[in-house]
């Protein structure tokens, strides 16, 4: 595969093109990293992705790709090296499961959280960051992959990283340690790991990015 080319439309405060950096970087891809203002979306990313119209766009071989997950398993199939995702199919279809949570339930329930200081948003919050607790505590791991990293925790890359900052510039604290032990000590083992660290937009940054999102800017 040394001859392929890989591109990659993304924007450096999205979790969802970060998702896609870090399978990239656990395979080794060299790729191109595009830039894309999302304001002023470029003709290349509206002719790959006419139908969502957003990052991450993976472009491999001059064939788009579109949905940071279905990227990842893409990369994950194309790409032989450190597996993403589990060999065995009960495993793997348990990982999609999760990976699905975090999206539809998860991300929602999170995205508010700072825009809207609601006690209900909080809880709703509070009730999701608790399932994936309970779930380390079941699994017993390290990761939620197991001992290494894989499809479930790179979904969660939104949480580990982007919750935190966001709930430090909203001037909120309920991702705790003392809430949730074994969720923010997945989130530290998984931002210090080697193949995510590099991948994460430095931390100034996603604090500007959400002082100016929450009105704080001078
Ligand atoms: N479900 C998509 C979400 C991608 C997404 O929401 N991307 C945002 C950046 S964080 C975007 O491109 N937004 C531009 C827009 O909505 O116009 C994925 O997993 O890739």
């Amino acid at each position: 595969m040394a001859d392929d080319e890989v591109k990659l439309y993304g924007a450096m405060v999205s979790p969802f093109v970060c998702r896609v950096k870090i399978a990239l970087n656990m395979k080794e891809i060299k790729y191109e990293n595009l830039e894309e203002d999302i304001i002023n979306k470029s003709a290349e990313l509206l002719k790959y992705n006419p139908v969502h119209k957003k990052v991450p766009v993976l472009l491999h071989n001059g064939n788009p790709i579109s949905e940071s997950i279905v990227i990842i398993e893409y990369i994950d199939d194309v790409w032989k090296g450190v597996p993403i995702l589990p060999q065995d199919s009960y495993e793997k279809a348990i990982a999609r499961f999760w990976a699905k949570f975090l999206d539809d339930k998860c991300l929602p329930a999170l995205r508010v959280v700072g825009s809207n200081g609601d006690e209900k948003v909080i809880a709703e919050a509070c009730e999701q960051l608790q399932v994936l607790e309970n779930e380390l505590k079941v699994k017993g791991t390290k990761f939620f992959g197991g001992d290494n990293i894989g499809l479930v925790d790179i979904a969660a890359v939104f949480i580990a990283y982007w919750l935190g900052i966001r709930e430090e510039a909203a001037g909120i604290k309920t991702f705790t340690k003392e809430k949730f032990p074994k969720l923010t000590k997945w989130a530290d083992d998984f931002v210090n790991s080697q193949v995510v660290n590099h991948t994460l937009p430095p931390r100034e940054r996603m604090v500007a990015f959400y002082n100016k999102m929450f009105g704080k800017v001078n």
